[in-house]
C-alpha cells in the first residue's frame, strides 16, 4: 500500500439536504487528508463530459440531469490505499445495499441520488481531479 489520491464529489442531493459538514467530517475522521476543495455546480455539458464513460448506459441522461441539478462539493483526497478505502467508506452504489455506517447508507435515499461519488481507479482519480482542479488549487 502506498499513499495516493482519490477524487470525490458530494452530490446535489446531499448538498441540498444539508449534509456537507457531516460528510466532510466522516471523510477526514476516516483518515483522508483534503488536498483540494471546491463548491461549484456542473452544467449538463460538464456533467456529461465527467460521466462520459457511461454515455451508452440507460441511466446516463438521468445521471447527467441529476448531477447538474444543484451545487456540489468536489475534492481531492489523500490516504494510503485511497481509491479502495474511499469506496469502502462510501458503500455500494445502491444505498439500500450499502453497509451500515457507510456514507451512502447514512445520507443517500436512492441509487440515482446517492450522496457521493468516489473514483474507481488510480487512473480515473487523476483524470477526475484534473477535471476540477489546477495545480495551483492543490495543497
Ligand atoms: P459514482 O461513479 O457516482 O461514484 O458511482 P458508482 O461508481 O458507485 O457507480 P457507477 O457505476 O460509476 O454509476 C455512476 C452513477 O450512475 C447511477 N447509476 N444508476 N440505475 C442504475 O442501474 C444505475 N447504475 C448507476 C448511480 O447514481 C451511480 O452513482
Ligand atoms: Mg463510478
Amino acid at each position: 500500500m502506498s499513499t495516493n489520491r482519490t477524487f470525490t464529489m458530494i452530490k446535489p442531493d446531499a448538498v441540498a439536504n444539508g449534509h456537507i459538514g457531516a460528510i466532510i467530517n466522516d471523510i477526514t475522521s476516516a483518515g483522508f487528508k483534503i488536498i483540494a476543495l471546491k463548491y461549484t455546480r456542473l452544467t449538463a455539458e460538464t456533467a456529461g463530459a465527467f460521466y462520459a464513460v457511461h454515455r451508452e448506459r440507460p441511466f446516463y441522461n438521468d445521471l447527467v440531469n441529476f448531477m447538474s441539478s444543484g451545487p456540489i462539493v468536489a475534492a481531492i483526497l489523500e490516504k494510503e490505499n485511497a481509491v479502495e478505502d474511499f469506496r469502502k467508506l462510501i458503500g455500494a452504489t445502491d444505498p439500500s445495499k450499502a453497509d451500515e455506517g457507510t456514507i451512502r447508507r447514512k445520507y443517500a435515499k436512492s441509487i440515482d441520488a446517492n450522496a457521493v461519488h468516489g473514483s474507481d481507479s488510480d487512473e480515473n482519480a487523476a483524470i477526475e481531479g484534473s477535471f476540477f482542479f489546477s495545480a495551483f488549487e492543490r495543497f
